[in-house]
């Protein structure tokens, strides 16, 4: 199926100019492809992308899993060590290291294999926003290559937040292998769906272009 007639049967014409032009570049071959969800977001993508046949290996690094797809994700549990009482933690604690989550070096040791990586991650919670914003940083200094997926959250989710993201966004935006889908832009064609089929669009069109 052509991309534009893809687009018109999920509804998504229209939403052309809003996609990242190098997450379809094709740039990077399919083979060895492994991908990499971080949080839940990210893990949700890969369920997605696992249940539409896309081939790869698949890695979860996430709090939880869910029991259906323990045997066909391999799962990287990824939790802080103590959870501190009160007020949810961001991602974007400056204060977050390796040192304050569960199998870090697990996770590390994932990138020593010279896969094709995909990384996907949404940056509106702790673990996804953690885990991006820290990967991509040691992935670009170490010259291991990969492509990134990082899903922008809603306005009315981070409004506290919106400072991080905005410097976040504008560090990489000229990181060609970071591809940013700012979920708010989607709601306006998409505001009529329910969320799972809001977020199931999304994964659909990325999996076609990916
Ligand atoms: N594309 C996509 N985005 C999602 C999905 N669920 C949530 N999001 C977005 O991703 C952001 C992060 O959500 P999660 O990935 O669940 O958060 P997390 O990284 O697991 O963080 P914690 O649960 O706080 O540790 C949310 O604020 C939403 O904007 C999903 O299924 N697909
Ligand atoms: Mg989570």
């Amino acid at each position: 199926m052509k991309r534009r007639t893809l687009l018109k049967t999920l509804g998504l014409i229209g939403l052309g100019s809003s996609l990242p032009n190098s997450l379809f570049s094709k740039e990077s071959p399919s083979t060895n492809r492994h991908f990499i969800g971080l949080g839940g977001a990210g893990t949700n993508f890969l369920a997605h992308a696992n249940l539409k046949g896309l081939k790869g290996k698949y890695t979860s690094i996430n709090v939880q899993i869910r029991s259906e797809y323990e045997s066909k994700i391999n799962w990287i549990p990824f939790k802080l060590l103590q959870i501190s009482k009160g007020k949810t933690q961001s991602g974007f604690d400056r204060n977050l290291s390796w040192e304050n989550f569960t199998n870090s070096e697990l996770v590390k040791e994932n990138f020593l294999n010279q896969d094709n990586y995909v990384l996907v991650a949404g940056i509106g919670g702790l673990t996804g926003t953690f885990l991006i914003r820290t990967l991509l940083k040691e992935l670009l200094d170490a010259d291991i290559s990969f492509k990134a997926i990082v899903f922008l959250p809603f306005h009315f989710e981070r409004a506290n937040e919106q400072q991080n993201i905005h410097e976040f966004v504008g560090k990489y935006t000229d990181v060609s292998a970071v591809n940013f889908i700012n979920l708010e832009q989607y709601k306006k064609n998409l505001g009529h769906l329910s969320i799972s089929e809001f977020f199931d669009k999304i994964h659909e069109e990325i999996c076609y272009e990916l």
